[in-house]
């Protein structure tokens, strides 16, 4: 396909003035089919492990991907998994996270120096749980309260993170089953206040909840994906279906900063450490999260 200076250089405005921008059509549809016939082993595995923990005892096995997982927990919603992330070195998985394409508009906006930052996800996002509503947020705010520990932890320099966020449905992601809402503009308030929920955090202060108002759905399909800034204002709506929501996440950042993590993430594009970057698929998969 490719993407040519001057679409990137359009790309890179919207971007900068609205926080966020939408590629429709971007992932090939054998792409697509590739992760989620991957992420259906990863249901296998976890209805193997129902069945053996006396859990269900029925494993559904022609139960679409759509619905599997949810009808499979149905009655222990609770421990259901919220996001997969060490299970995500996956060969198909290459496709999205190291694709060329991608890369390019990446660099236009990062810069030639590029991580693959270590915060990649795929969600199944499940109907009728509060285990799977985002509040409103930013990721910045996690970044600097709340990243890796269980209780919230100050840490400096999260305004100065170069830093991208992608997100691409495997299904239809629709208001009725909670695709993601953004306050466009937000991006440039800086990491504002968030307060801890059970599952995750909330920007609550008055002083910014007028703005969810302005809030736009951002409806996307399959092959899709949005680049937003991490820390524009964004929240997951509720899932109001009986299907399952699945996305992927990720996030790039300037591999010459620091994560502010002990994970340093994999490098996707780099001058300066040319023998680092992750360049196949079969790379990709034995490598470990991180
Ligand atoms: O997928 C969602 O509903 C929310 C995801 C999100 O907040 C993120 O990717 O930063």
């Amino acid at each position: 396909m490719g993407v040519d200076f001057s679409r990137r250089s359009a790309l890179r405005e919207q971007y900068e003035e609205e926080g966020y921008v939408i590629i429709k059509n971007f992932f090939g549809s054998q792409l697509i089919l590739d992760v989620r016939a991957e992420l259906a082993k990863l249901v296998d595995q976890q209805a193997d492990s129902l069945l053996a923990s006396g859990k269900i005892t029925n494993a559904l096995p022609n139960e679409p991907f759509e619905t599997r997982l949810y009808r499979l927990y149905e009655n222990c919603l609770d421990s259901a998994p919220i996001v997969f992330r060490r299970e995500l070195h996956l060969p198909s998985l290459f496709g999205y996270f190291f694709n060329s394409d991608l890369l390019d508009i990446v660099e236009a906006i990062l810069g030639p120096e590029i991580r693959l930052y270590p915060n990649y996800s795929v969600r199944p996002k499940m109907p009728e749980w509060e285990g799977t509503l985002v509040w409103w947020h930013q990721d910045g705010g996690y970044t600097r309260y709340w990243d890796h520990s269980d209780e919230p932890v100050e840490t400096p320099d999260v305004e100065n993170l170069r830093m991208l966020n992608l997100w691409s449905p495997l299904v239809p992601a629709r208001e009725e089953n909670g695709c993601m809402q953004f306050v466009p503009g937000t991006h440039r308030l800086g990491v504002v206040a968030h307060v801890k929920r059970k599952y995750y955090l909330e920007i609550v202060d008055p002083k910014f909840t007028p703005l969810f108002e302005q809030a736009v759905s951002i409806e996307l399909d399959p092959g899709d994906m949005v680049l937003f800034s991490n820390l524009l204002f964004h929240q997951g709506l509720p899932n109001r279906t009986k299907a399952i929501r699945w996305n992927i996440d990720w996030r790039y950042q300037d591999a010459t900063q620091s994560t502010l993590r002990r994970d340093q993430g994999h490098l996707a594009r780099s001058a300066s450490r040319p023998a680092d970057v992750v360049r196949s698929a079969e790379q990709w998969s034995k490598h470990s999260f991180g």
